[in-house]
């Protein structure tokens, strides 16, 4: 008998728990780890199609029609991020690019072996012009004591220690795409039922790619060597080849849609604002997680002058220049770095 559409649809749930059996060392906290972060982006994408309603129906900070206290949607990806997992016994530490400090576990909840890093809301600043904004998360093993509570350097771990990523990007659709180490799967959130059912297995970036990204109306801040390496995207410089331009301004939409057409990202270092001599990006909200599954998708993540992963966290909202991508692309963005500024 033929196997029914039912039968071959996997929901994320049931994804982890098969990666899950596939891993000797599992108990499955991990698992419900991501599950967490799931349901998390469940309630955010929930909120983000709601986005110009709540503006209609109240203000943030007042109440709205259900007598609930409305929210700015970033505070509400915050605390549902937080919320979500603070109690779980999972974890023994978060960071969120919206925090100072690390977020310590509440002490009357019990402390586990994971550390939690995101940014609950990418690219906020489009939320009001219709644009995709997204999630992005890292998840890594502690380093102190467990059962203690977790300290700043379970926090500050190179990007080459994560065990699991990813992000939530919410667009025309949701989707959630992670990677625990064994490739990247993408899973597209199917209203109607509320799951997310896997609907890009195993991602890979294409031989032929697209597109390069990046703020040019930044040029005029830029080295010879960024400008000489754009116009080698170009189709200039001694290369045959030219790519399309796309620029969302929304880091995880950006990166996504390369992830699977093909093509390079880059915030770079500039000279725009002395106070941010090393571009805009955060090496633990932003850079390191989506390098991870950039490579994952057998891509490269680099600062221009070497693997973003290997680069030892001095601070937690420390910025990075980066470049991500079809790994030739980014090699080639090296090159030119280390011939024209080095
Ligand atoms: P935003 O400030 O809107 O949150 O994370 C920062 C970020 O967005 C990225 O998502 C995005 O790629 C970048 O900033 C855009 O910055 P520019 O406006 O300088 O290009």
């Amino acid at each position: 008998m033929a196997e029914s559409r039912l039968s071959r649809m996997i929901t994320i749930e049931r994804h982890i728990l098969m990666e899950q059996a596939s891993l000797p060392d599992a108990t499955g906290e991990l698992t419900q780890l991501l599950y967490d972060i799931a349901l998390a982006g469940k309630l955010i994408a929930s909120r983000t199609t709601r986005a110009g309603l709540e503006d209609i129906l109240g203000a943030a900070g007042r109440e709205n029609v259900q007598g609930e206290q409305v929210q700015k949607l970033d505070v509400y990806a915050q605390n549902a991020m937080f919320q979500l997992n603070d109690h779980t016994g999972r974890l023994a530490v978060m960071a969120s690019e919206e925090e100072e400090d690390i977020i310590p576990i509440p002490e009357r909840y019990p402390k586990g072996k994971y550390v939690l890093i995101f940014e609950p809301l990418d690219g906020s600043s489009n939320i009001d012009y219709n644009v995709a904004v997204g999630t992005i998360f890292a998840i890594y093993h502690r380093r102190t004591e467990e059962g203690t509570p977790g300290k700043s350097e379970d926090v500050l771990q190179k990007g080459a220690d994560i065990c699991a990523a990813g992000y939530m990007v919410y667009g025309s659709s949701t989707m959630l795409v992670y990677t625990a180490g064994n490739g990247v799967n993408g899973f597209t959130l199917d209203p109607a039922i509320g799951e997310f059912l896997l609907s890009h297995p195993n991602i890979k970036l294409p031989d032929e790619p697209k597109y390069y990204s990046v703020n040019q109306g930044y040029t005029k801040y830029w080295t010879e060597g960024l400008r000489r390496y754009t116009a080698w995207l170009q189709g200039e410089e001694g290369n045959q080849h030219s790519l399309s331009l796309r620029y969302i301004g929304s880091m995880v939409a950006d990166i996504h849609r390369n992830l699977l057409a093909g093509g390079v990202f880059f915030y770079p270092a500039d000279s725009k604002d002395p106070k941010k001599p090393h571009g805009k990006l955060r090496l633990l909200y932003e850079a390191n997680p989506m390098a991870y599954i950039v490579e994952q998708a057998g891509g490269y993540g680099s600062t221009g002058l070497g693997p973003i992963r290997e680069v030892v966290p001095e601070s937690l909202h420390q910025r990075i220049p980066l470049f991500l991508g079809n790994r030739d692309l980014v090699e080639k963005a090296e090159e030119f770095i280390t011939k024209y500024d080095g």
